[in-house]
């Protein structure tokens, strides 16, 4: 793919996916194909959410002083917050935020449902729309300034072990959502300085684009008990005692069908995994007009068996020639097309066509086992297309241990450098400004007689670094 993003603006429209057209910057319209994606993918997130969390919604209107309680959240912020002043012609008494995320939102709320210990834990996610006044250059899905798929887990616990908890039971549900929908990731600690507004750390989900720049796609912040304390949530213990609850919050949007997208479309378009694929089968039938009849039959009965099996298949029957319909549904991203004309139906066979390696198989017909053989196809292409999409993000990570190799690596191959890193603030910013890269964050490894790429000091950490979006 020679240029990402004009394939990226050019996918959301011929897929039919979202009317970037829209007249206000950074806001787009879903199309009814793509609203259908993010609800299949919804789907499978609020299976995982639903496991061990229950489902609230908020308003989306925040009251002035609410927001500006907690000072290092709002610092973080203020420059994104949109406001409503007025209502009709009068001035409001009291400014509302549109909600750039909820933690102001939903706190207050936990400060009155908390008692005491037995109101622990409170576990609440939603799924809304936030609004953040971006300044960076704006991209639908990517960096937008209504974000409508903005799906937050929002946790409130008696220990800071429980909270601790939280954040790997949170990386887990990211870990399997992202695993399910194919899109890769590097998880990584960010840096002091980039970490969520008034958190104690930020864990973060980065994957690497076609172009090789990294897109942060979910993250989960534990938030000590600094939120406690600003909107005063505290519980009584068994001995009659009050603590502060420690908090975790996570998050995720509109960026994961981005990711989606570019982690399996081609040149010839969208590429879905089944599990997100509006339909899952595409059927076409090869019509001469002699023997119409014969193959419409066919074809009609396959479409019913496979829909009584709980796949989602859609059979078109427009009078065009097959390949621009092949070249439609590609475009589209349908992860498997059945081909049925008159001489496979003498010959009692089907045409299947994989859409992720462009494989073609010729299958004996057989109605007591297509259905399976259909499934196994489907179960073989989501296999694959995760395996595919980890591998480049795997090929584009590269360990390195000189800081000639950071500029040099990072312009010519993009994607994730890896290598050992003090940990100081000071050095981080040094070397973000000197390479011209982002820190992303970083993992624990054994980092025994290493030093710092950038200072010479003994290393505490591998450090991952990239360009981002
Ligand atoms: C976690 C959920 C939060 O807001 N509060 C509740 C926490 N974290 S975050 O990192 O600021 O945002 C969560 C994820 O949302 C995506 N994101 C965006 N997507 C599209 N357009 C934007 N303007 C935008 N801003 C943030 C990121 O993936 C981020 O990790
Ligand atoms: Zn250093």
């Amino acid at each position: 793919m020679k240029n990402f993003s004009e394939w990226f603006h050019n996918i959301l429209e011929e897929a039919e996916l979202m009317d970037a057209r829209y007249p206000i910057k950074g806001m787009s319209v879903w199309l009814p194909r793509g609203f259908q994606i993010r609800k299949y993918a919804l789907n499978a997130l609020q299976e995982l959410l639903d496991k061990d969390h229950e489902e609230v919604l908020f308003p989306m209107l925040i009251p002035q002083s609410e927001l500006a309680k907690e000072a290092i959240h709002v610092k973080g912020f203020e420059e994104e917050v949109y406001w409503v002043t007025k209502g009709g012609k009068r001035d409001l008494n009291e400014h509302l935020a549109l909600r750039p995320t909820s933690e102001t939102s939903i706190y207050p709320m936990f400060s009155l449902w908390v008692r005491s210990h037995m109101d622990l834990p409170i576990k609440v996610y939603q799924t809304v729309n936030t609004f953040r006044y971006e300044t960076k250059h704006t991209r639908p899905l990517i960096r937008v300034r209504e974000i409508t798929t903005f799906n937050e887990t929002h946790t409130a616990h008696a220990t800071e072990e429980e909270a601790e908890k939280e954040v790997m039971e949170g990386i887990e549900i990211y870990k399997t959502f992202f695993d399910e929908l194919g899109i890769p990731y590097s998880i990584s600690k960010r840096p002091e300085w980039d970490k969520f507004p008034g958190s104690k750390y930020t864990m973060a989900f980065d994957m690497i684009m076609p172009d090789g720049k990294t897109l942060q796609i979910a993250t989960v912040h534990n938030l000590g008990t600094t939120f406690a304390h600003t909107f005063d949530i505290q519980f009584e213990n068994e001995d009659g005692t009050h603590d502060y609850v420690h908090q975790v919050c996570y998050g995720l949007s509109d960026r994961v069908i981005a990711s989606l997208i570019a982690a399996h479309g081609d040149e010839k378009g969208l590429s879905l995994p089944p599990v997100v694929a509006p339909e899952q089968v595409i059927i076409i039938p090869i019509i001469f007009k002699e023997n119409q009849d014969v193959v419409l039959n066919f074809t009609d009965n396959l479409e019913k068996l496979l829909k009584n099996n709980g796949i989602r298949v859609k059979q078109d029957k427009r009078e065009l020639r097959p390949g621009k319909k092949y070249y439609e549904w590609e475009k589209r991203g349908v992860p498997l097309r059945i081909e049925v004309g008159p001489r496979d139906i003498e010959n009692n066979t089907i045409v299947i066509n994989r859409r992720d390696t462009g494989n073609k198989e010729f299958v004996d017909y057989d109605e007591n086992t297509v259905v399976d053989v259909v499934k196994d196809r489907l179960d073989s292409i989501t296999h694959d297309m995760k395996e595919a999409s980890n591998k480049f993000q795997e090929e584009k990570t590269f360990a390195i241990e000189k800081p000639e190799q950071i500029k040099k690596t990072i312009n010519k191959k993009g994607g994730i450098i890896t290598c050992s890193w003090c940990g100081e603030t000071d050095c981080g910013k040094d070397m973000e400004e000197k390479f011209d890269i982002d820190v992303l964050g970083t993992q624990e490894s054994d980092l025994e007689n290493k030093t710092c790429i950038n200072c010479g000091k003994d290393a505490s950490y591998k450090v991952l670094i990239s360009k981002t979006y």
